[in-house]
């Protein structure tokens, strides 16, 4: 601090033995101290607040033997701004000549400071703190500003204080350079004012642009980035990633500053370079302004279909059906040239704008083009248009009503029809339209057309009466109908099937016998199938497994559907690969459906994807009213789909359980009808289900049931071998057939075994077959020919058919189409229904099957316990009351007139018992006696 001896700087050092540069000063025992020292001139570099951090020891004044007097324990600081480095210029002429002396030089030099502060220790050490070399170390900071110079000195006063100045840190705050959405902002130095923010506007980095303003930052003095506002975002053609702006890869575009990502190019369009802004599109397909740039390139629709005219004297009513091709999009039009033609084979005049008042002379030509055109048209000059021509005469009359129609050959599910020419065709007839239904049930009819006077009607019901109407069209319209003609189908023949006649229900079995109705000659050739006659034109099912490659299997069967065209909106159940889902399809062009849509699960396997869209190319195959319809598949994106019509009461099991005792015996039968019919057509396709059970049943709102569940199933070819080439999967043992279970001879046969169970599934509202027994246990049962005894109310008639089909061999089990004649013939016949089962046959017991001879012979039944009786009612507890009451058999408890003597005291369990037991009477004739309670 002065420049006489008490010399600084001098070394100290710190706990570390560092050594610590001071700068000291202790004269407190001397009068009038005024001691400066003066920093080197320090550069500013632009910052107009810097920081002075100071660290320094102070000596406690009270602490100092005697001069207590003088003693400070303060010191002031101080700082004066320059532009240049005075100390250099001293040394050269400010020093000499002037003649002023040190003392006036230094007064000079001091009165140029100003104060920033006086400096007060938070600790003072005393002497005793000294000797235990405790350092008491202070720590101050200030800050200055604003500063306006290049640079400036700091100084320190001493007025007569023990002062160590041990560091001196003189800094200043600055925000860093910075890179934030996509905007650069260069190291900033902050204002001078403590709450001041300097407003930086940022540069947007190569490739960026502003999005609608420029993006700025706040600095604040502390040195921090705040408030941003605005943003950069990378310009058309390039999108963000890593900070930056990268170009979108070729076959990718960005045309919009609010999008973020490149895009793929929707479909028909390409970007062959990098940086696409746009798509260009493919040769044929086009794109107008207001097509959105991620909507597909489109072309013009293909010609209108359909077209028909109708001449009502003077005015023309043109017809026509959409086009085939939309051309992708939704704003298809339709052009209508109409043209005159002129007499006398002058040529064609336009018809100008009034057509409607060109001449009302009679007979007048007529030629129309029709044609489709979507938004695109404009644009595809070089698109061949699809034009429909339509020539009409106008004032002409229709053509006059077909007299009369005759039948022809007639099959059980054909007619063949002819009809003549209408009297007065009044042109050229064009087509004939047959319309029909089956009578009575006007309310939905069907339309067919024929160019010929003949045509043979196919897919009717067997033994059903239909009503036939005709009419022609010519250019003028159609005709009015023909009046009704009324005919009938054959009966269904059969083909011998039981060995039982003792059970009159069958009688309607007849011999075998079979002609078919002529429609071309190749079709009056008989084929046999599966040992069964199978019907010319029955198309045949081909197992995927005869394609190498199963994807071709899947082209071949299935139609694709575009995801876009879906839309999933609820969950309704869990399948074998994912989940099942529900919700609208809708295909352009169609009325808008309810699907099922069935999903594989992420992370699949080759061969799992396989197996799943194995069911589709097998369900594909099928077209049948009681058979699942497929809709389509989603192979080309993710999830990969299979979408089926939508069942809205579910799997049949379910259904029944919910519904129990609900339906009316003609219900189920027709519910079990559908089934058989479904199942009918399976066989006669070749196709053996091996896993019919009511769970794979779907029922419709409509309770139309439909056989589902391809999964597991595979069809037999006549190689025995073929029976042991299947994945092995788990057999359903408890609805299988018993060779199936032996050595897997899976057939139509066994499938009717199945039918079987799923008939006693049905009439006993979805109850398990064989209960809890094991599987074991129902295997060796069914060996022992015991089979399921007939459920609660169910008619005898359905039991014997259950029966059969659960004959041990299986050419004496019905075939299906023999039990679709025999389900027709009781629902037409419903009092053979009203005849039940027996009592003992129709316990619902666990542990007694029905041996199956018993409904062979018409009387012997296995004779019942009273405790088996008990068990079956689920009162078992009370079989020894009952023995001690002396009610060992069921003849006995029959005659039963008091309940409380044999000790049944729950009213519930009594109630229970004592239906029963009028149950027993009604079927052994005895219904005189009451029971007390
Ligand atoms: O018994 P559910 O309701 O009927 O539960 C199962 C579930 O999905 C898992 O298979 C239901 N399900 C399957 N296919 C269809 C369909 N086509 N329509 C309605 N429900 C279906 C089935």
């Amino acid at each position: 601090f002065t420049t006489d001896t008490t010399k600084i700087p001098k070394y100290e050092f710190d706990e570390d033995y560092a050594p610590i540069h001071t700068y000291q000063v202790c004269r407190v025992m001397e009068q009038n101290q005024n001691n400066w020292l003066h920093t080197n001139w320090i550069l500013t570099e632009g910052a107009q607040r810097v920081f002075i951090e100071l660290k320094f020891t102070l000596r406690d004044c009270n602490s100092l033997p005697g001069g207590v007097g003088t003693c400070k324990e303060t010191f002031n600081m101080y700082y004066y701004e320059t532009n240049g480095d005075e100390d250099e210029m001293e040394d050269g002429e400010m020093r000499d000549g002037v003649g002023i002396t040190e003392e006036e030089d230094r007064a000079m030099k001091e009165s140029r400071y100003i104060k920033i502060d006086t400096i007060a220790a938070d600790e003072s050490f005393t002497e005793l703190d000294l000797g235990d070399r405790v350092m008491k170390l202070n720590t101050e900071v200030r800050d200055l500003g604003p500063l306006n110079r290049k640079g400036f000195y700091l100084a320190f006063q001493d007025l007569g204080a023990c002062i160590a100045l041990v560091s001196v840190r003189v800094f200043y705050k600055r925000c860093p350079f910075l890179v934030k959405s996509l905007a650069e902002f260069p190291d900033t130095i902050p204002g001078s004012e403590a709450s001041q923010l300097v407003e930086v506007v940022g540069r947007c980095v190569n490739n960026s642009l502003p999005l609608y303003e420029p993006p700025r930052m706040h600095c604040s003095t502390e040195g921090e980035w705040l408030v941003p506002i605005g943003k950069c975002v990378c310009q058309p053609g390039f999108e963000e990633i890593n900070r930056s702006c990268q170009v979108c890869k070729v076959g990718f575009y960005r045309s919009l500053l609010e999008s973020l990502a490149c895009s793929k190019c929707p479909p028909h369009s390409v970007a062959r370079q990098t940086g696409a802004t746009v798509c260009s599109c493919e040769d044929g397909y086009y794109k107008i302004d207001s097509d959105p740039p991620n909507m597909a390139c489109t072309r013009p629709p293909s010609g209108p279909r359909n077209a028909i005219s109708n001449v009502n004297e003077t005015s023309v009513f043109l017809e026509w059906s959409i086009p085939m091709e939309t051309g992708g999009r939704k704003d298809v039009r339709y052009n209508i040239l109409c043209r005159r033609v002129l007499p006398d084979g002058r040529g064609l005049e336009e018809c100008g704008p009034n057509v409607r008042f060109l001449p009302r002379r009679s007979h007048t030509n007529y030629s129309f083009l029709l044609e489709a055109v979507n938004g695109v048209s404009e644009l595809a000059k070089d698109h061949a248009k699809q034009y429909v021509s339509l020539n009409v005469t106008t004032n002409q009359a229709a053509p006059s009503p077909v007299s009369v129609v005759r039948k022809g050959h007639t099959g059980k599910s054909s007619i063949a029809l002819s009809w003549a020419e209408p009297d007065r065709p009044n042109g050229i007839i064009l087509e004939y339209e047959i319309k029909y239904f089956e009578k009575e049930q006007d309310s939905s009819y069907t339309i067919i057309k024929s160019k010929d006077t003949e045509m043979v009607v196919e897919g009717l019901k067997p033994s059903s009466v239909y009503i036939f109407q005709v009419r022609a069209r010519t250019s003028a319209g159609y005709g009015a109908f023909s009046r009704r003609f009324e005919f009938q189908t054959s009966p269904y023949l059969y083909f011998s099937a039981t060995t039982r006649g003792s059970v009159s229900v069958f009688t309607c079995v007849l011999r075998c016998g079979y002609s078919k109705a002529k429609q071309d000659p190749e079709e009056e050739k008989m084929h046999f199938h599966n040992g069964h006659i199978k019907f010319p034109g029955v198309r045949t099912y081909i197992d995927p497994l005869t394609y190498e490659d199963p994807n071709q299997a899947v082209h071949e069967f299935t139609q694709e559907i575009d995801v876009s065209f879906i839309s999933i909106e609820r969950i309704i159940g869990a399948g074998e690969f994912g989940e099942v889902c529900s919700g609208p399809l809708r295909l352009p062009g169609k009325r808008e459906i309810q699907v099922a849509i069935k999903t594989l699960k992420a992370g699949y396997t080759e061969q799992q994807r396989r197996d799943f869209l194995w069911e589709a190319s097998i369900m594909g195959q099928f077209n049948h009213p009681n058979i699942i319809r497929l809709e389509g598949v989603v192979t080309k994106s993710k999830p990969v789909m299979i979408i089926t019509e939508y069942m809205e009461n579910g799997s049949l099991d379910t259904f029944l359980k919910k519904n129990d005792g609900q339906f009316t015996v003609i219900q189920l039968v027709g519910m079990l009808r559908g089934i058989a019919s479904g199942m009918r057509y399976l066989s006669d396709m070749g196709y053996v289900h091996r896993d019919l059970a009511a769970r794979n049943i779907l029922v419709n709102s409509n309770l139309v049931c439909k056989v589902s569940d391809f999964g597991l199933s595979r069809v037999l070819e006549d190689d025995p071998e073929a029976a042991y080439t299947t994945r092995g999967g788990k057999i359903p043992i408890r609805w299988t057939a018993p060779e199936a279970i032996a050595y897997r001879k899976f057939t139509s046969a066994s499938d009717v075994w199945s039918y079987g169970i799923v008939m006693w599934e049905v009439m006993s509202y979805g109850e398990r077959p064989y209960w809890e027994m094991s599987n074991q246990d129902v295997i060796k049962a069914v060996e022992e020919s015991y089979r399921l005894p007939g459920p609660m109310d169910c008619p005898e008639a359905l039991y014997h058919l259950m029966m059969d089909c659960w004959q041990r061999e299986r050419s004496n089990r019905p075939k299906f189409d023999e039990i679709v004649c025999l389900l027709d013939k009781l629902i037409r016949n419903p009092s053979s229904l009203k005849k039940i089962m027996r009592l003992s046959l129709c316990l619902r017991v666990s542990n007694l099957l029905v041996e199956h001879a018993s409904v062979e012979g018409d009387s012997h039944t296995r004779s019942q316990t009273v405790g088996e009786w008990l068990d079956s009612i689920k009162m078992g507890r009370y079989t020894e009351l009952f023995m001690e009451g002396g009610y060992s058999s069921l003849e006995t408890v029959a005659q039963m007139t008091d309940l409380r003597r044999v000790g049944v005291n729950l009213a519930g369990h009594q109630k229970k018992i004592i239906t029963s037991i009028q149950e027993m009477r009604v079927h052994m004739n005895n219904t005189n006696s009451t029971v007390n309670i």
